[in-house]
């Protein structure tokens, strides 16, 4: 029975009832030390014993949902939320939309239904594993808090797709969820399974445009997710809606901190070098960009795939706000789109529930643009000549039909010789990674923020910047 309350005080927090259900139970309470190992190992090395102003969702209501107090992250309380339901679910897109959702996983879909949960599943644990030890040089405690949020409720995220592995799929599902635990981001042979999360996030400017264009991704496919007529998907990944949004906050506001923090450093320094004044310059900023937004283009899969043709289909997995589209079967509908021939770009019209991925793909960069816009408008504000932009679409793809040809940022089909000369100038370097490593300090005093980021606007859940977000010295 799923309620709005959460019991917190059970070993596994939950609004499931899972105390009704002895076997699924214990099978969870088997995974949790398995899962505790890996926290240990895998998620923010050191700051275990440091008290952290962490929210805990404690209800699944839209407003008080959660508390926010000093906790120490092994303390924290990882749980299962799914958000309940007064009215009948319908199956919201696809063959059979309309129709009742589904409480259980059809057999036609199981096979389908499960790769969708591992693949979400496993970015949990991976983006955990790449942010490992970014506290060590945290530009503020404020920073450093933020980052331990995005962190629990990763691992929180996890949980919620482990109990749909555990609860629908059996011995499958059981073997899966022991999988998440067992892959490593980077790691060669036993990689996770999406590109993005293996990718070294070894500094902040990483972990910002990451939690800016990675979690972005997560942000579009949870919501074409909770349409899903599988029931507990749709769900769960409602409720982990609620939480992605501060993670979109934190990626967003630091990036534009870094951004406003470059563009003062410029007018400071008499050569406007922002490098000489221990700053991260513009271009560098720009070939972050280009990095992680490509990155996180190809999590949407390719521009024409029967996967998610299927997936629209059978009802599995929706766009966008499905509901605020007037038909919900896209039959007959064409996506156009250009496609590579003969050396040449052509656009061409493809059915458009094989363009899902593209659809979802639409909304994705229409909301980084917003995002550019508002960085733009801080350096026009500053007097800052420079303006930021987001690479095409088709520039260092490695998923999808752009992946096998090389394009220019804005682009246009290029040599690949050209494109490997380039290089250096379009995407981060090593260079560039050193650099950065070199002007991040750790700042922990309360109140001071690092050199080359701007302090936010404001502090969170009311509490000023120089609060103690994090208690270093209790
Ligand atoms: N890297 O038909 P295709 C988040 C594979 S992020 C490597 O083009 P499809 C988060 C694909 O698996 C959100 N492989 O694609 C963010 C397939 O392999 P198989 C995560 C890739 O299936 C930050 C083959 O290529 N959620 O939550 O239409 C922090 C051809 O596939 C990649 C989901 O992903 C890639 N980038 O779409 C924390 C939602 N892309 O089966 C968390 C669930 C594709 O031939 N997943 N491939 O071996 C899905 O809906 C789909 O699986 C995808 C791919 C959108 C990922």
């Amino acid at each position: 029975m799923v309620s709005t309350n959460v019991d917190l005080n059970a070993k596994i927090p939950n609004n499931v009832g899972l105390s009704d259900d002895v076997k699924l139970q214990r099978a969870l309470e088997t995974w949790l030390p398995s899962y505790l190992e890996w926290w240990n190992d895998m998620g923010p090395s050191d700051f275990a014993d440091k008290p952290v102003f962490l929210r805990t969702a404690v209800s699944v209501e839209s407003d008080g949902w959660a508390n926010y107090d000093h906790v120490r992250m092994p303390d924290y309380r990882w749980g299962i939320f799914l958000n309940p339901r007064e009215e009948e679910s319908l199956i919201r897109c696809g063959d059979d939309a309309g129709k009742a959702a589904w409480t259980e996983v059809p057999g036609e879909h199981r096979n389908a239904l499960r790769r969708i949960i591992v693949t979400q599943a496993d970015t949990e644990p991976a983006s955990v594993e790449q942010q490992r030890l970014l506290g060590h040089i945290a530009p503020s405690l404020y920073d450093m808090r933020n980052l331990f949020q995005v962190n629990v409720e990763e691992g929180r995220h996890l949980w919620a797709m482990v109990y749909l592995l555990h609860k629908y799929f059996g011995r499958d599902g059981r073997d899966e969820a022991d999988e998440l635990l067992q892959r490593r981001s980077g790691d060669p042979d036993k990689p996770h399974i999406l590109g993005a999360f293996n990718q070294p996030c070894d500094h902040w400017l990483s972990f910002f445009a990451f939690t800016m264009f990675t979690d972005r991704d997560g942000k579009y496919q949870l919501a074409a997710l909770s349409q899903s007529g599988f029931d507990p998907l749709a769900r769960t990944t409602e409720f982990m809606l609620t939480e992605e949004a501060h993670h979109l906050f934190v990626g967003e506001t630091g990036m534009g901190r870094i951004i406003k923090r470059s563009a003062e450093l410029e007018k400071l320094d008499p050569n406007g070098d922002i490098r000489r004044a221990g700053g991260i310059d513009f271009d560098l900023i720009q070939r972050t960009i280009n990095y992680w937004f490509t990155y996180s283009l190809d999590l949407f899969g390719g521009e024409i795939s029967s996967n998610a043709a299927d997936f629209f289909a059978t009802g599995l997995k929706g766009r966008y706000r499905e509901d605020r589209y007037e038909e919900h079967k896209a039959m007959g509908a064409t996506y156009r789109l250009p496609v590579v021939e003969d050396g040449r770009l052509i656009d061409r019209d493809v059915p458009m529930r094989n363009a899902m991925n593209e659809v979802l793909r639409d909304s994705y960069i229409t909301d980084c643009e917003r995002a550019l816009r508002k960085w733009n408008r801080t350096l026009e504000e500053s007097g800052s000549s420079t303006r930021l932009s987001l690479p095409s679409r088709r520039f260092h793809r490695h998923q999808g039909i752009y992946a096998d040809h090389s394009f220019d940022p804005q682009g246009n089909l290029v040599d690949r010789s050209r494109y490997d000369a380039n290089k250096g100038n379009w995407l981060l370097t090593p260079a560039d990674n050193d650099y950065l490593l070199s002007i991040m300090k750790p700042v922990y005093e309360p109140g001071k923020f690092a050199n080359w980021i701007a302090p936010p606007a404001r502090g969170i859940e009311g509490q000023p910047a120089e609060f103690e977000y994090v208690k270093l010295h209790d």
